[in-house]
């Protein structure tokens, strides 16, 4: 649980179903980051509710006895926002919205509404407003009627929006506008990513909270927003790092995060081009994380989207400093030894016999390892570098462990 309770939290209740192929563990952890993306959005989660069903109930979501536990819940409760663990279809929208009687969100609506109150830049801006859009077209009809009567926050913002149009034909032009938008500044941005020529450039990539742009910070030292809360960044940062003499290009962008909506990974298809148009991936997982695992694979799939799933990856494992094995006596014979209880070695051995040397294991914040870090990235990068400045390979000598520091 958040500890963070702060008054002007919005108090909301989670529903989350476990369904057959998730076991309780797993949900928790699910509910667990629900909860971390409603603090992000500015609420407090003061209850949860789950339910397990083979699969959600497509009126409903959950049972029509559980809906009625939640209803009456909110109701002594004062909750103003029920939120769901997953993308509700329009009709459940509307159905619950009828039993509750409150504001219901979805995973979907919870991102979308912390990318836009995390957008910085009017291109961010632009993104977002057209990712809300695309959510919110099918979405239209016999929404509003629930929602009018409801006041502002989590869900309710939109970049540069005072209210949200109601009739479909506003948003379809909005979303023509967006996009007419979007693709001006694409043409702007590939023209800037031209003029760096033949750079070698490096795209920092994983799920959201794990490290990135720390990492950026202490490789290039330059100074890129990093807090502990979802999506920090929305947008690309690139720099130009020097290791040792070699230069290249290092770019830090948006997280990823399990079910990343789709209208989301569409709109900021410009922003990942820094990411499709990369030479070399760094793969950051926060290995303090009970599901990293399972990070690596939402990462891997969001890649493989983008059409990114086979560049040279090298993963980097993050926030060894706060990795904890759950301890295991060695007398006790009833717990069954998993991947739980290993010791960051034996995750090291796990990864260096699936990848190679292409795993690395770091702290960013308390900048160990950061040496080995760099001779990687400094001897892969000299590889891509010397085939495109064939005569400048005698420059580049082995990665000297002395010279660092200079
Ligand atoms: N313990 C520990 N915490 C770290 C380490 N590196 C980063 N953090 C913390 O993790 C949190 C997230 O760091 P960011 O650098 O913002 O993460 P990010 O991957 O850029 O996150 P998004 O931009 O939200 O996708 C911050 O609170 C950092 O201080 C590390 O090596 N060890
Ligand atoms: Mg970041």
């Amino acid at each position: 649980m958040i500890e963070k309770k702060d008054m002007a939290l919005e108090k909301a209740v989670l529903i989350g179903v476990i369904t057959k192929d998730q076991d309780e563990v797993k949900s928790k952890e699910y509910l667990d980051e629900l909860e971390f993306l409603t603090f992000t959005a500015g609420g407090y989660a003061i209850k949860r509710f789950t339910q397990k069903m083979d699969m959600p109930n497509p009126k409903t979501f959950i049972g029509t006895g559980k809906m009625e536990d939640v209803r009456q819940f909110i109701e002594e409760n004062d909750v103003g926002t029920a939120i769901f663990d997953d993308e509700l279809s329009a009709a459940q929208e509307r159905n619950i919205s009828k039993i509750l009687d409150v504001k219901v969100l979805d995973r979907t609506n919870l991102i979308l509404d912390i990318f836009a109150q995390r957008a910085q830049t009017s291109y961010a801006r632009t993104q977002v407003e057209l990712a809300q859009c695309e959510y919110l077209l099918p979405r239209l009809r016999g929404m509003w009627t629930h929602l009018e009567r409801q006041k502002g926050g989590i869900g309710m913002r939109g970049p540069g929006e005072t209210e949200i149009e109601t009739d479909r034909r506003i948003v379809r032009d909005k979303i023509a506008l967006l996009k007419a938008r979007i693709k001006t500044i694409d043409k702007q941005m590939a023209i800037q990513r031209g003029n760096r020529g033949k750079m070698v450039r490096v795209a920092l990539v994983g799920y959201t909270n794990v490290g990135k742009s720390t990492l950026m910070n202490v490789v290039s030292k330059s100074e890129v927003f990093a807090e502990n809360k979802l999506f920090a960044t929305l947008d690309t940062t690139v720099r130009k790092v020097v290791i040792q003499n070699l230069p290249f290009l290092l770019s830090d962008t948006v997280g990823f995060i399990r079910k990343l909506p789709t209208q989301l990974v569409d709109s900021f298809k410009s922003t990942l081009d820094e990411v499709r148009e990369a030479d070399l991936l760094l793969h950051v997982v926060d290995i303090s994380h009970p599901n990293f695992e399972e990070h690596i694979e939402s990462v891997n799939k969001i890649l493989g989207e983008i059409k990114s799933g086979d560049k040279p990856t090298i993963m980097v494992f993050n926030k060894i400093d706060a990795y904890e094995a759950e301890p295991l006596e060695e007398d006790d014979l009833e717990t069954e030894r998993t991947e739980k209880h290993y010791s960051l070695e034996e995750w090291k051995s796990t990864w260096m016999s699936k990848v190679g040397n292409n795993a690395l294991f770091i702290s960013a914040i308390n900048k160990s390892n950061l040496e080995d870090f760099k001779k990687r990235v400094y001897d892969e990068v000299r590889d891509i570098h010397v085939t495109r400045f064939p005569y400048n390979h005698f420059l580049y000598p082995d990665y000297n462990y002395e010279d660092m520091g200079k």
